[in-house]
Parts: C-alpha cells; sequence; structure tokens
C-alpha cells in the first residue's frame, strides 16, 4: 500500500495547546520507519498550514473560529488530493483536524461512487456544532459536522454529508447532554465503554465491517488518544478514565487491517508535552503499524460482506 502521511499540527481546536506537536512527535518515533518494515511505500508529504483566515477574537465563545475554518478548507482539499495517491495518515493535531478530512475523503468517495462510512474511536461522541457546545471547544463538533448538521456558520459547505448510520462510535464514556439527546433522535451506531466490558470488541466490530464491505464502502478510521486509557495513554488533555486497554485497540486495529477496508486514518489529540517520554506516541504508532498489517502470527482470517 502507499501510505501518505500528512502533517496537521491543528492546535486551534481547543484551548490546551501542545497538538502542535503531534506530527513531530509521530515522526520522532518512527512511524515511516514502522510502515516501510511492513513493506509499505510511505510517502510523507510534510505540513499543511490552514487556509488564509480573518484574525480571531481573543473572547469569543467558540475558541479561534477562524483559524479552524481555515484549517478546515485547507485539509479536505489534502485530503481529497492525497486519496488519489494512497492512504492518507492524518498525524495530528487536534480532533478539529476531522472537520477537514473527513469531509475531504468524502468528497472523493463520492467522485468513485461508492458510500463513505466512519469508525470513531473515541471517548467522546464529538457530536455538537458551534450552537451546542458548552465548552466553545470545536473540537468536540466534528461528526456533527461532517454528518450534516446545521449550525456551522462560515465553514466549507458540507457536499457529501456522511449518512448517520454509516458512523459507527466505539469507546465512548464522556458525552454531554446535548450530544447524548441529539444522538439519541440519530442513526449513529454508538458502543460504549459498557458495551464493550459486556460484548467485547470483536463481534460488534465485524458486524459494521461487514456493513461496510456490503456496501462496498470506503472506510475513514479516527483514533483519539482518549479512546485509550489514560493509564497508558497519558499524553491527551481531555483523559477520561476507564477507556479501551492497549489490548482492546490493538485488536480493533488487527481487525481493520484483516478487513482490508481501511481507506484513511487519522491520528489525534496526542499532546508530546503531556507525554512520559513518548509513551504515547509510540503506542499511537505501534496501533497504526497494527492497522497497516503488523501481527504477531499469521492466523486465517474472517471474510467481510
Ligand atoms: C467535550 C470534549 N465534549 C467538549 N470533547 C473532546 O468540549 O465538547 N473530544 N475532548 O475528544
Ligand atoms: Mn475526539
Ligand atoms: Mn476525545
Ligand atoms: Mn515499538
Amino acid at each position: 500500500q502507499n501510505c501518505i502521511l500528512i502533517g496537521a499540527p491543528v492546535d486551534s481546536g481547543k484551548r490546551r495547546a501542545g497538538c502542535l506537536m503531534g506530527p513531530d512527535a509521530y515522526r520522532t518515533v518512527g512511524l515511516s520507519k514502522a510502515l516501510t518494515d511492513l513493506g509499505h511505500q510511505v510517502t510523507d508529504l510534510g505540513t499543511v498550514t490552514p487556509a488564509a483566515h480573518p484574525p480571531d477574537e481573543a473572547n469569543s465563545r467558540l475558541f479561534s473560529l477562524n483559524q479552524t475554518i481555515g484549517w478546515t478548507s485547507a485539509l479536505r482539499d489534502a485530503a481529497e488530493s492525497a486519496m488519489e495517491q494512497g492512504l492518507p495518515i492524518f498525524l495530528g493535531g487536534d480532533h478539529a483536524l476531522s472537520l477537514g478530512s473527513v469531509i475531504g475523503v468524502a468528497n472523493y468517495a463520492a467522485r468513485q461512487n461508492r458510500p463513505q462510512f466512519v469508525l470513531w474511536l473515541d471517548a467522546h461522541t464529538d457530536f455538537h456544532t458551534p450552537q451546542t457546545t458548552d465548552s466553545g471547544n470545536l473540537h468536540g463538533t466534528p461528526v456533527g459536522y461532517f454528518t450534516g448538521r446545521e449550525g456551522f456558520d462560515g465553514f466549507p459547505a458540507v457536499k457529501n454529508p456522511v449518512p448517520e448510520e454509516n458512523v459507527c462510535m466505539f469507546g465512548l464514556r464522556s458525552v454531554d447532554t446535548p450530544e447524548r439527546q441529539a444522538l439519541e433522535g440519530s442513526r449513529i451506531r454508538r458502543h460504549d465503554m459498557r458495551d464493550i466490558d459486556e460484548n467485547g470488541i470483536t463481534g460488534p466490530l465485524a458486524a459494521f465491517l461487514d456493513h461496510v464491505a456490503a456496501q462496498n464502502g470506503m472506510l475513514h478510521v479516527s483514533l483519539d488518544v482518549d479512546f485509550l486509557d489514560p493509564s497508558v495513554a497519558p499524553a491527551v488533555g481531555t483523559t477520561v478514565p476507564g477507556g479501551a486497554t492497549v489490548r482492546e485497540a490493538h485488536l480493533i486495529c488487527e481487525m481493520l487491517h484483516d478487513s482490508g477496508l481501511m481507506t484513511s486514518l487519522d491520528l489525534v489529540e496526542l499532546n508530546p508535552f503531556l507525554d512520559e517520554r513518548g509513551r504515547t506516541a509510540h503506542l499511537m504508532v505501534d496501533l497504526c503499524a497494527s492497522a497497516l498489517g503488523r501481527r504477531v502470527f499469521d492466523r486465517p482470517t474472517r471474510s467481510y460482506q
């Protein structure tokens, strides 16, 4: 496979700075080598910069709105064109980067006449709109945006919204009240941590992957560091206890590779400033490697349809 690395040091999606160092951390830990060792070709496109935008006011309700809009259009374009070359891997940057990456890959899927699917691995649902967010942090809004919710004034129009029933979330354990209410009226598939406790990963994930395969879909995977338990992944500004274990996360990634369905990937919310000697960066790179074929032993794999 041709893996296209795209540095996306988005740091405008929330108030605590540091995610801008994410792409450098992934490169330092050796993401490129991990992928070439698996037999992939790797093209590093370097670092994206936000499109020109007016300055942000200091004390507005929404934090760094204009800068986030600038990132959204630049990353949409980067995503759409990288899809022509291979499998884009967005090196975040906070989760606001998915405002752009997902609408970009969805535009590409529409050109191919294929439906876009999204697997959202996160403690949070990120289903706010700029109108419903309490925190004013736009990293809490990408799912609302790419599914076509209203209220994103000033943002690029979403030409190809991802249908709600094509979105599947795992790892949920921190959902704000307006998000919960909106989700309950939606067709988004959601697996909270209790669901993982009770049913594990394999069954629910295989069901979603079958659904993607049956429709010849393209699958974007968005991995937020806080999907993982803070005891194994401390380098994120919004830790929530009770997250996925290292093994649960690797199982998801290995199943993704087995399925052959993943067509693009975001690695988001890593704040290297909060890390313990690169430990979280290293885990994220190891998970990315699992999603691209690293394994202990070969085994017969289930086919998806
Ligand atoms: C929270 C946090 N729901 C907010 N969201 C985060 O600010 O809207 N998402 N951290 O990953
Ligand atoms: Mn998130
Ligand atoms: Mn999160
Ligand atoms: Mn390693």
